[in-house]
């Protein structure tokens, strides 16, 4: 079988996997900052009986990143003839899954990429629809606290925007100006542990000089939705 691609690694990778599925590594702190945080679990598509990194390019670009951070973490392959029933049902049977201590989460780009459709999907949702559209929002909200509550903070990309800050930014501001408008959903009228790292990534957004000069308000975004709404 080829060597995995990323050489450097393949030998802590394979040192480190010696229990693919079997108890989990240390209890990581309370804490969830990169900087802080106990040695990340990575699960990824391979061949667990030889150790060998297979060809996901999700997996890769998360591998990628924690090499290039220098970020300690472990990897657990997964064989995608033979997955673990917690990874079918609680990710859809898709590999990355990060680990940090007992929550388990997908990549921060799957977490920011669910928004906009979840919040477009209650948006116009028929009223028959409105519970389950609603319910779904909330999960992709949910998710991405989670998410961003394993990032380095405030944002994705820590203390500057990186490329998930810049998709993700504009289409969350988009999704709480409107639900606000037309759901009356206000992130900020719910007690202070409803989402708490999706109010310090709000706050710390509206503090960058990036942010302030091409931010066109939230009446703006209310008129273009409007539009939308009308089929335009
Ligand atoms: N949007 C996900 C995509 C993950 C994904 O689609 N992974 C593929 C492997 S490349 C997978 O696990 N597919 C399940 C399968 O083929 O059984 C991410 O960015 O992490």
């Amino acid at each position: 079988m080829q060597a995995p691609i990323i050489a450097p690694s393949s030998a802590r990778l394979a040192k480190s996997n010696s229990k693919p599925f079997g108890p989990r590594l240390r209890a990581a702190p309370r804490a969830r900052a990169v900087s802080v945080m106990a040695k990340l679990n990575v699960y990824v598509k391979g061949d667990p009986k030889t150790n060998t990194l297979l060809d996901c390019p999700f997996c890769h670009r998360v591998l990628l990143t924690l090499e290039t951070k220098g970020a300690p973490y472990d990897v657990s392959y997964v064989d995608f003839d033979d997955k673990p029933k917690w990874l079918v049902d609680e990710f859809e049977g898709k590999v990355p899954v990060i680990q940090d201590g007992d929550t388990k989460m997908a990549t921060a780009p799957e977490a920011a990429g669910k928004i906009l459709p979840a919040f477009r999907g209650w948006l116009m949702a028929s009223p028959a629809e409105e519970t389950e559209k609603k319910a779904a929002f909330l999960a992709a909200l949910d998710a991405l606290d989670a998410a961003l509550a394993a990032a380095p903070g405030p944002l994705f990309g820590g203390e500057r925007m990186d490329s998930t800050d810049a998709a993700l930014a504009p289409k969350l501001y988009h999704a709480l100006t409107a639900l606000k408008h037309w759901k009356g959903f206000n992130i900020y009228a719910l007690p202070a542990d409803k989402y708490p790292a999706i109010k310090k990534y709000r706050l710390a957004l509206a503090e960058l000089e990036a942010w302030k000069k091409v931010d066109y308000g939230t009446e703006a975004i209310i008129k273009g939705w409007e539009r939308h709404m009308k089929g335009h």
